[in-house]
């Protein structure tokens, strides 16, 4: 992504304003800038300021820049989305063997317009989800990601297991400021969704089975009440526990371009 000059001189005009206040209010000392700094080259050296970011501020982002949209609330990205991820013709997110203590989970619900809650057909849902011990597969199988289309009412599904809570690295320095502050290191298990009708992208969101651990307490704040969606127990499969989820999703309109992003160009 490149940055307007204009955006770049505001942004960071105002960043250093409001570092400089910090600074004021908590009478920072120059060590402790000095202890800072070096914090922040080993969040760099380590790569972690996607993922430092993303538990920091992304929600605030969403919240400020997608927060008014109605419909389904949006969700953060996070660090882990890929792109080009294959359809799922039959729905199966799951391509690797499972482990023992995988349980199966199908979701599905309805795609509507928030505006009038008219069906939207031929939506895409490209889905992307943590494992049964909390790992995101990061291989060409694409294990626990991919995309399902809605039917011509509005309609979709898909086959998953069921997540675990994702716990952030421990051994790198965000980790170790986690453990610093006395929190945890988790998120709750959570299904990311980009929504794109037409190809264009609609919704980012995210969905928690509701009872699991840490929803009280997401390493990265972005736990939304409606987002949380109770599992039911269905009939075994495969030899393991399987579980129904519903989730119905309300987009928020299209992004009618305005005139001011028009005179951009
Ligand atoms: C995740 O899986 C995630 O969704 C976010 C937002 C941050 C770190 C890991
Ligand atoms: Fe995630």
């Amino acid at each position: 992504m490149t940055v307007a000059t204009s955006r770049l001189q505001e942004v960071y005009g105002n960043v250093i304003a409001a570092l400089r206040q910090l600074v004021r209010d908590q009478r920072l000392t120059e060590d402790e800038l000095h202890a800072a700094a070096e914090f922040l080259n080993r969040v760099g050296a380590a790569g972690e300021f996607p993922l430092l970011f993303d538990i920091t501020l992304a929600v605030t982002s969403v919240d400020v820049t997608k927060g008014a949209a109605g419909g389904t609330p949006a969700n953060i990205l996070g660090p882990y989305y890929l792109p080009g991820v294959p359809w799922r013709a039959d729905g199966k997110l799951y391509v690797k063997p499972l482990g023992e203590g995988a349980e199966l989970l199908t979701v599905s619900g309805r795609v509507t317009e928030a505006q009038d809650g008219s069906p939207v057909a031929d939506a895409e849902l490209d889905v992307w989800q943590a494992d049964e011990h909390g790992v995101y597969d990061f291989s060409d199988a694409y294990h626990l990601r991919g995309k399902v289309k809605t039917d011509a009412e509005g309609r979709y599904r898909f086959e998953t297991i069921v997540p675990a809570p994702y716990e952030i690295p421990k051994e790198g320095p965000t980790g170790e400021l986690m453990r610093l502050l006395g929190r945890h290191h988790f998120r709750p298990a959570h299904i990311h969704m980009i929504v794109r009708v037409g190809g264009e992208e609609r919704l980012v969101t995210q969905v928690f089975p509701a009872g699991g651990a840490y929803l009280d307490s997401d390493v990265a704040e972005a736990v939304k009440e409606s987002l949380v969606v109770p599992m039911q127990p269905s009939a075994m499969r495969e030899g393991r526990r399987a579980y129904t989820m519903e989730f119905d999703i309300a987009l928020p309109p299209a992004r009618v371009p305005q005139a001011a992003d028009l005179a951009r160009h």
